[in-house]
């Protein structure tokens, strides 16, 4: 057998195959839902929280979303994928709402979902749960085609899901397309929070847009809070919440209610 056909029938076997087990994950519950909490920097409180997926892989152990989603969405299982989320992150703000009813949980959603004219229809059919939820849209996505993007955050926000722009400030021409997004919140990209408290521009540019963010309406969180310092300079910027494992990472669902449940208690 020629070496291309051997590689070719190889690659066809291990794609098959992983198609297989997503598959099979999914229909054995073998993916999990983590939730990472989101902070009031002034207080410590978590308001909210960000759903990640993690595949509990028989043999590879915890998988990030970055070793199947792209798999995943190249093979239509993203679909799925999506929904399965989706319905987790629905059940965990229930649950969550219960101890703090303004509490709200954030998914993730990959461009090829919003390319997709049914993925709004599959979301819709989660009806009044959406009121607990918001999407989270990277920030160069959203600016792709931005008349696009109008279109379909004026149907989610209709749904009730609240709107993040994701990984803010990494993207191009934000400022100028960012007066006509209708976001409820901006999440600083991981990049600014790096260099603080040390480094002025970094300060400054953060400033900046929680300037924007009190004449434009939305709020922002300030992403991949490490260490003390940093969710301290952020707070003294006037920068009213953070996310980091600093602050907290990513814990399944019992684990966050555990948590929430027990702050409340000492907070009362
Ligand atoms: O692009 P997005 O902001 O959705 O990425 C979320 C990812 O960032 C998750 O995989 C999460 O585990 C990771 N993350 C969360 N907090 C931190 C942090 O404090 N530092 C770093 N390096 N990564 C983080
Ligand atoms: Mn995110």
């Amino acid at each position: 057998m020629g070496r291309d056909v051997k590689r070719f029938l190889l690659d066809f076997i291990s794609t098959r195959r992983l198609q297989g087990e997503i598959e099979s994950a999914l229909r054995a519950e073998d993916f999990v839902l983590h939730v990472q909490p989101e902070v009031d920097l002034a207080s410590g409180h978590i308001v909210s929280a960000e759903a990640l997926i993690r595949w509990n892989h028989l043999e590879r152990g915890l998988l990030p979303p970055s070793e199947f989603v792209p798999f995943a969405q190249e093979h239509g299982l993203l679909p799925s994928i999506g929904a399965w989320v989706v319905g987790r992150a629905a059940a965990a703000a229930a649950l969550l709402r219960t101890i703090d009813p303004s509490f709200r949980v954030w998914f993730n959603v990959s461009p090829s979902e919003l390319d997709d004219p049914r993925w709004l229809g599959r979301i819709g059919q989660f009806g009044d749960a959406l009121q607990g939820l918001g999407v989270e849209i990277t920030e160069s996505v959203a600016m792709r085609d931005v008349p696009a993007t109008l279109r379909t955050l004026a149907a989610l926000k209709s749904a009730g899901l609240a709107i993040a722009l994701d990984d803010f400030g990494t993207g191009y021409s934000s400022l100028a397309q960012l007066k006509r997004i209708p976001v409820d919140v901006v999440k600083l990209d991981r990049s600014f929070t790096a260099a603080l408290p040390g480094d002025m521009r970094d300060r400054e540019i953060v400033t900046a847009i929680l300037s924007l963010g009190a004449r434009f309406g939305f709020e922002t969180v300030a992403e991949g809070i490490e260490t003390a310092e940093q969710a301290r300079a952020l707070r003294d910027a006037g920068c009213r919440y953070g996310q980091g494992f600093y602050l907290g990472r990513p814990v399944p669902v019992d684990d966050l209610v555990r948590i929430v449940r027990q702050r409340r208690l000492m907070a009362s």
